[in-house]
C-alpha cells in the first residue's frame, strides 16, 4: 500500500527550510489546515441544518453576508487569535483589520489575511466554494499592537498564501517560496493527504475564465483578447467562483480574467486576500499574474480591501492578453 504524506507530516519534513520561523510557520499551516477542515465539516452539510441563506448583513464590500460566510470567519478567526502565532487579521468579512491583544498574541510573529469563504453567493445551489490565505511577518514590533503597516505589505513580502477548495472533494493547496504543493482531505481519517506535489500549471492553455455578461463594460483589449480566445476555440469556463476557477486552470491550463469594468472600475477582486495569495502560488507553479499594468507580487496595498483588475493563469496566455492591451 503506497504510503500517505499527511499535512502536517509534510510541513515538518520541510522544515528546515525556513531556519528563522523555528516551527512557528510550520504550526501557523497546520493550524490553518485544522481551521479548514472545521469549516469544511459546516460546508459539507450546509444543506442540511439552518446555515443556509444570508445572515442578513453587509460586508464592507456590500455583499450580502452569507450565514457560512460568517461561520468561516469566526472559525479562523478564533484559531488565529488562539494560536499564539498570529498578531492581528485582515478579512475579508471584516470592515477593518484585528489586532489581537492579549499578550502571547502580541508577541506573534504574523498576521493572516483571508476571504474566509470566496464565492459564498454560490452556497446556497452547491457550487464548490473557498478560502483564500496569506502569511506576511509583521513589520510592528513584537509585544506591540499590530497596526495596518502589518498588513499594507506587497506579495514578494508573503511567507505562505493558499487556498481551500470545498468542492468535490476538499483540498488544501499551498506555497512558502519552495513550489506548490496540494493536499486531500481524507475524510476516513480527518487528514489532509499530499495528493498533488511540485504543481505546475501547463504554459498554455486553451480555457478562459471571464464573466461575460460584464463585456460591453471591458477595454477594447480585453474584447479583443476574449475574441482571440474564440477564434482559438478555446473552452468557456466560468463558475462564479475565483478558487474553483483557478484551481481548475491551475491544473489545466487556462487563463482567468477580471478586468475593470464600469461597475467596478478598479476590478472587482481584493489585492491582498484573493490576487496576491493566487499570485504567489501561480508564480510558483510558473504562471503569471498581472493587473494589466503590472506583475501582482509587486504592487503595494494602498487600503485593506483594495480591489485591483486580475489576470492570471498560464504564461503564454496571461502573455498573450498583455500583448494585446499594449497594442491597444
Ligand atoms: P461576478 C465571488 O464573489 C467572486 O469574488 C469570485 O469568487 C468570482 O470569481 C467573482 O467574484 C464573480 O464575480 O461579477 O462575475 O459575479
Amino acid at each position: 500500500m503506497a504510503t500517505i504524506t499527511t499535512l502536517s507530516e509534510f510541513i515538518m519534513d520541510r522544515q528546515a527550510e525556513f531556519p528563522f520561523a523555528s516551527g512557528e510557520l510550520s504550526r501557523l499551516l497546520a493550524d490553518i489546515g485544522i481551521a479548514s477542515k472545521i469549516v469544511n465539516k459546516q460546508v459539507n452539510k450546509a444543506g442540511l441544518q439552518d446555515i443556509l441563506g444570508s445572515e442578513g448583513t453587509e460586508n464592507v464590500q456590500g455583499e450580502t453576508q452569507q450565514k457560512l460566510d460568517v461561520y468561516a470567519d469566526v472559525a479562523f478567526i478564533n484559531y488565529f487569535k488562539s494560536g499564539g502565532l498570529v498578531c492581528g487579521i485582515g478579512s475579508e468579512e471584516n470592515d477593518e483589520y484585528l489586532a489581537f491583544d492579549t499578550e502571547i498574541s502580541k508577541r506573534g510573529k504574523y498576521v493572516v489575511l483571508f476571504d474566509p469563504l470566496d464565492g459564498s453567493s454560490n452556497i446556497d445551489v452547491n457550487v464548490s466554494i473557498g478560502t483564500i490565505f496569506s502569511v506576511f511577518r509583521r513589520t510592528s514590533s513584537v509585544g506591540d499592537l499590530a497596526n495596518i503597516n502589518d498588513f499594507l505589505q506587497p506579495g514578494i513580502d508573503q511567507v505562505a498564501a493558499g487556498y481551500v477548495i470545498y468542492g468535490s472533494s476538499t483540498m488544501l493547496v499551498y506555497t512558502t517560496g519552495h513550489g506548490v504543493n496540494g493536499f486531500t482531505l481524507d475524510p476516513s481519517i480527518g487528514e489532509f493527504c499530499l495528493s498533488h506535489p511540485r504543481m505546475i500549471i501547463p504554459e498554455d492553455g486553451k480555457i478562459f475564465s471571464v464573466n461575460e455578461g460584464n463585456l460591453n463594460d471591458m477595454e477594447e483589449s480585453v474584447k479583443e483578447y476574449i475574441t482571440h480566445c474564440k477564434a482559438e476555440k478555446y473552452s468557456a469556463r466560468y463558475i462564479g467562483s475565483l478558487v474553483s476557477d483557478f484551481h481548475r486552470n491551475l491544473i489545466k491550463g487556462g487563463i482567468y480574467l477580471y478586468p475593470s469594468t464600469k461597475r467596478n472600475p478598479k476590478g472587482k477582486l481584493r489585492l491582498l486576500y484573493e490576487c496576491a495569495p493566487l499570485a504567489f502560488i501561480i508564480e510558483q507553479a510558473g504562471g503569471l499574474a498581472t493587473d494589466g499594468e503590472k506583475r501582482v507580487m509587486e504592487i503595494r496595498p494602498e487600503e485593506l480591501h483594495q480591489r485591483i483588475p486580475f489576470f492570471i493563469g498560464s504564461k503564454k496566455m496571461v502573455e498573450d492578453a498583455l500583448k494585446m492591451r499594449k497594442e491597444d
